[in-house]
Formats: structure tokens, C-alpha cells, sequence
């Protein structure tokens, strides 16, 4: 009943607007702090936090892996244009001496290697029949028969010139390759400007005849110079189809 109404008062006086000194009421000495009490328990753990942006791009790494297999090769190209010539160079320092050739054993064996081997190869041909030699010189056809110009060519295009008999051995040479092929052939002689002055191709006159009994009596008419087959000369014209017999 007693706080009932000292609640009541209060609530009048607070309504009233009158406030009291609450003093008067409860002064007392502040009392000793109490001790502080004990840590809590640690709290849980919170959620995840918002993803966070991408970092910035590492450093590169050291190099690693297998190299691969080398790739095919390619087309070739077109080739390029020659370059310019080049200047001449400065000749070359002289070599030392050499031996003689004489002295020489490996160019002496090779010559006499070659004139074995030259002296195989004449022998079969002048057995065959196919070539007369006659000291430094050597005779032979290619059995064709042809005019006087024709066998001219045909003797320099071999390397030779047209027989031309300088000696009675050679005319017997001639004439055997003429009595053989049963074909009179045109010798390496020529009338020239005066009438009976029969000369060899490069101009030098005659220094052998065998002209057959009563030749020449071409008069002029007959430049050119036949064989017959027993090796003497009739002058003739140049136009006949004779065997083509070469000296080289
Ligand atoms: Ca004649």
C-alpha cells in the first residue's frame, strides 16, 4: 500500500513538471569495481566473403616441352639470274720446276701405253684393208663415190685432204685401194691457168706423175686428174662419181 503510493506521488510530481532533488534519497559510497570476468569461448567463423577480382597475369615460365619434328623441304625456286662476268684475276705464282719429260716415268708409261694402243688399232686396219700407210702418211676410203668437190669435203671433214700421190709408193698405195674397190678415184691435183701444168691444191707443182701413155690431152678442158685401176693418170673432168680416198 506504501509503495503504491510513493509511485503514485512520483508519477504526479513527474506529470506536474516538478522535479526533486532524488539526492536526499539515495547517497551512498560507490561501491568496489568488480572483477573482470573471464574470456568467452571464441565465435564461430563467419561466411565466405565476396570473390575478389582476377590478379594481374604471372611471370613466364622457363621453357619446356619437346621440339618438334623438322618440317619438309621446300620447293626449289627458280634460279636466278647469272651475275655480271667478274674481273680477270692476277696470274698465278709459277710452279716449281718440273722433271723432264724424259725423265718423267709417269708420262713416259702413258706414251708408251698410247703407241701401244695406236699400234693395235693400225694393225687391224691395214689388215682389214681399210687403211695403207706408206711412211708418215696413210691412205683410206669410205668406199663411197662422189664428184671431185664432194670427196674434198669429205677428206677435210675426216681431218685429211684428198690423196694426192708424192712418190711411186704412194701412188702403188692409191692404186691398191683403186684396184680394190674396182673404182677409179680423182687424185689432189688441179690444171691450173696454163694448159698441161698440172699442180697439187695448194699450188706447189707437181714433182711425180704416172700419167697413163698419151695423157694429158685435155687441152684445158680437163682440170681435174683420175686414177685408173692400174695407178696411172688421165686428166678429166670434175663432174664424175669417183671412190673418195683421203690422206691424212
Ligand atoms: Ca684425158
Amino acid at each position: 500500500m506504501l509503495l503504491c503510493s510513493l509511485a503514485f506521488t512520483l508519477i504526479l510530481m513527474a506529470v506536474s513538471g516538478i522535479m526533486c532533488n532524488r539526492t536526499e534519497y539515495c547517497v551512498g559510497s560507490p561501491g568496489i569495481p568488480g572483477t573482470p570476468g573471464s574470456h568467452g569461448l571464441p565465435g564461430r567463423d563467419g561466411r565466405d566473403g565476396v570473390k575478389g577480382e582476377p590478379g594481374p597475369p604471372g611471370p613466364m615460365g622457363p621453357p619446356g616441352g619437346m621440339p618438334g619434328f623438322p618440317g619438309c623441304n621446300g620447293m626449289s625456286g627458280i634460279p636466278g639470274v647469272p651475275g655480271e662476268r667478274g674481273d680477270k684475276g692476277d696470274p698465278g705464282e709459277r710452279g716449281p720446276p718440273g722433271l723432264p719429260a724424259s725423265l718423267d716415268e709417269q708420262i713416259q708409261t702413258i706414251l708408251h701405253d698410247f703407241k701401244h694402243k695406236i699400234l693395235q688399232s693400225t694393225g687391224v686396219l691395214i689388215l682389214q684393208g681399210s687403211m695403207m700407210a706408206v711412211g708418215d702418211k696413210v691412205f683410206a676410203t669410205n668406199g663411197q663415190s662422189v664428184d671431185f668437190n664432194a670427196i674434198k669435203e669429205t677428206c677435210v671433214r675426216a681431218g685429211g685432204d684428198i690423196a694426192a700421190p708424192r712418190s711411186p709408193e704412194e701412188n702403188a698405195a692409191i692404186a691398191s685401194i683403186v684396184k680394190k674397190h674396182n673404182t677409179y678415184t680423182y687424185l689432189g691435183l688441179m690444171e691450173g691457168h696454163t694448159i698441161g701444168d698440172f699442180r697439187y691444191l695448194d699450188g706447189a707443182p707437181v714433182n711425180y706423175t704416172n700419167w697413163y701413155p698419151g695423157e694429158p690431152r685435155g687441152w684445158g678442158k680437163e682440170k681435174c686428174v683420175e686414177m685408173y685401176s692400174d695407178g696411172t693418170w688421165n686428166d678429166r673432168n670434175c663432174v664424175q662419181y669417183r671412190l673418195a680416198i683421203c690422206e691424212f
